[in-house]
């Protein structure tokens, strides 16, 4: 397994869509700046150089790609688990792919598969951890590790730990073990909230009751209970 780091990239999404028949399951391009870091619907994911955890997993094992659907909770949990593990208080998971730290965003994780023809080869899990990072312009509602826990971090050490965190659940979910979704329904953000949504092109109003063995979000509506699998989600202020 390998690991290959950048200074700067553009993203390391976009290098391992460019490059994963040359790499192999579960090799990491990491970079410490991203001139066109990506979130999920074109949205911008933003860095101080050298300050924060950008880094991408190859998954090319074609037994895990049914897991399609699993991998950002998955990768969610296993950065939960780190932050607890490093003291953090207040980590919660928004369902589908943030970690929250006392109401504020730490981590962002954005899930691409790469496709020829009709023919999956490969899925990358992408995934941005403020680290060191102490001022947010314009993102009011970011957070980092420094900023919660008054302690910086030295990035090659934290990354090592990150990348074997997030290899080690992986592979425990290649052998079956599902208990991320444990750990996530213990830690899930938005349990009880109402919040805000596009359902069947209309706007609707519900309150999120659990997630399921399918990863979907369960949400009542007026009573009636739906599955949500994709989709924003935005809460009422
Ligand atoms: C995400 O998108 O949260 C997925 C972010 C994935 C970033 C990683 S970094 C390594 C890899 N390479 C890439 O190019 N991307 C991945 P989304 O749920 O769409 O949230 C994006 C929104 O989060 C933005 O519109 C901002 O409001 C906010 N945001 C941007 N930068 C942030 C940061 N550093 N910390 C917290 N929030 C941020």
């Amino acid at each position: 397994m390998k690991e290959i780091h950048f200074k700067e990239i553009d993203s390391t999404n976009l290098y391992l869509k460019k490059h994963y028949s040359e790499l192999e399951d579960l090799d990491i391009v990491d970079a410490l700046h991203q001139s066109a870091g990506k979130g999920r619907m074109a949205r911008v994911w933003e860095d101080s150089s050298g300050e924060n955890l950008l880094f991408s997993v190859l998954i090319k094992d074609k037994n895990l790609f049914p897991e399609f659907g699993s991998l950002s909770l998955l990768a969610a949990s296993s950065i939960m688990a780190t932050l607890k593990g490093l003291g953090l208080n207040g980590v919660a998971v928004k369902w589908p792919n943030d970690v929250m730290v006392n109401g504020k965003k730490i981590c962002g994780i954005l899930l691409e598969s790469v496709s020829l023809g009709s023919e999956m080869e490969a899925l990358i899990i992408g995934i941005g951890l403020n680290v060191n990072q102490n001022e947010f312009e314009g993102l009011p509602n970011a957070t980092s590790i420094y900023l919660e826990a008054r302690t910086g971090y030295e990035i090659n050490a934290l990354r090592e730990l990150v990348y074997t965190n997030i290899r080690n659940d992986i592979l425990m979910l290649k052998m079956g073990d599902k208990s991320y979704l444990d750990k996530i329904r213990q830690a899930n953000y938005l349990i009880n909230q109402q919040i805000d949504f596009v359902y069947n092109n209309a706007d609707v109003t519900g309150f999120v009751k659990g997630i399921d063995d399918d990863n979907k979000l369960i949400v009542d509506i007026n009573g009636e209970t739906i599955h949500l699998s994709t989709g924003e989600v935005t809460f009422h202020k």
